[in-house]
């Protein structure tokens, strides 16, 4: 049975409760069709005012396997040290703390976000313009190197059309 078929009167008897629930966006997967082992993805950095030294580098790390992966190294020219970061909570304080690698479970997302996991650029060797981009390769111990696109950005990208509502971060 179509709803819109239905006239707007018999919507009202139907009760709000008995109307199917609005699917999300599934169709909506971040993994990619390709079933690699380990898949990079939604890569962004915040652009940084031109005067800063350091960035950093957010993305979705999508393990496929049955087993777990590790990130061990990352990669750019884009800066001259290149470090994986976390947040550590000290004294009531966020703290960034090097990490020597960082564990994917078994078919499992790990989301490296502000405030959490990261790639830490330290020394940018260009400044970090919205709208461009450079390449990162990451290093896995099972999967080994990926090379992946990073795409500068004013904020977090927070989903499908969340650039266009005009949100910014001052
Ligand atoms: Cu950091």
């Amino acid at each position: 049975m179509s709803l819109r078929l239905l006239p707007l009167a018999c919507l009202g008897l139907l009760g709000l409760a008995s109307l199917p629930a609005v699917a999300a966006d599934h169709a909506h997967h971040t993994a990619s069709e390709v079933r690699e082992p380990v898949v990079v993805d939604q890569v962004w950095s915040r652009a940084m005012p031109p005067t800063a030294a350091n960035g950093a580098v957010y993305f979705v790390l999508v393990n496929h396997t049955d087993h777990p992966d590790r990130l061990v190294a990352a990669s750019t020219d884009r800066a001259e040290v290149t470090e994986l970061h976390s947040h550590v909570q000290a004294d009531g304080l966020m703290r960034m703390e090097q990490a020597q690698e960082i564990e994917i479970p078994p078919r499992a997302e790990l989301v490296f976000e502000p405030g959490g996991y990261h790639v830490m650029l330290l020394g940018l060797t260009q400044p970090l313009v919205a709208g461009e981009r450079f390449n990162l390769t990451l290093e896995l111990a099972q999967a080994g190197a990926i090379t992946t696109e990073v795409e500068i950005l004013d904020q977090a990208p927070g989903g499908p059309g969340a650039g266009e509502h005009g949100h910014h971060r001052h």
